[in-house]
């Protein structure tokens, strides 16, 4: 159970893109499910943030670029390993859209992350280098933003990533888990739920807000 801040919450609606939902090329399971959920939640928040994964095309973290290597295999990369994904969200593409239903009008910030193309980021704060900031940071902190409350795709990486993050910036950070997606892969959604409450991060519902 959380209560909501409006004054310096944010609503962190992380990559409701066509290529994370069903027909997509690195689709979630459910993923379209998140967005009635998410545009009845940002209803009730002053201040809506939407991230988008924004990769060049032949992106490093593509499958496609490493000889020999499938969708999910493990790749070392030059900051750490890397999970190779199927091309998805390729700048301009219909699969780096924003979910068609996704409305958002209120939202005050669409935030790109992944666009270099040697470098992923799955979190919306820091690269994969774990060195490179996306500047969200200082965005919150310049607007008086103490808290992000997320929701999205896909729960077991970005939005775990950036739940994470937000806490080593400073922040508050909260998963709302009906408003989320997971990939599921090999064990992740475990692994990430362990990780975030051993952090720290919050975990509630969108009932929550919506009352
Ligand atoms: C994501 C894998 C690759 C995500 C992005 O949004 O969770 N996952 N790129
Ligand atoms: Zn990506």
């Amino acid at each position: 159970m959380f209560t909501l801040s409006p004054a310096t919450d944010a609503l962190l609606v992380i990559d409701v893109q066509n290529d994370f939902c069903p027909g997509g090329a690195l689709a979630v399971a459910g993923g379209n499910e998140v967005v009635p959920v998410i545009n009845a939640l940002a209803g009730h928040f002053q201040h809506v943030i939407i991230t988008q994964d924004w990769h060049p095309q032949r992106h490093h973290s593509f499958a496609s670029q490493h000889p020999g290597a499938k969708p999910y295999d493990l790749a070392g990369l030059p900051y750490g390993p890397q999970v190779l994904w199927p091309d998805h969200c390729v700048q301009g593409s219909w699969g780096a859209e924003l979910h068609p239903e996704l409305n958002l009008p209120g939202a005050q910030l669409i935030l790109r992350k992944g666009f270099r193309s040697g470098v992923d980021s799955y979190s919306a704060f820091q690269e994969a280098d774990r060195r490179t900031h996306t500047g969200l940071a200082g965005y919150l902190r310049e607007r008086g933003l103490t808290r992000v409350v997320l929701a999205g795709l896909a729960l077991d990486f970005c939005v775990a990533w950036s739940a994470q993050d937000a806490l080593d910036a400073g922040f508050g950070a909260v998963i709302l888990e009906d408003a989320c997606r997971a990939i599921d892969l090999n064990g992740s959604l475990v692994a990430a739920w362990e990780a975030l409450t051993a952090a720290g991060v919050d975990r509630a519902s969108s009932a929550d807000v919506l009352g």
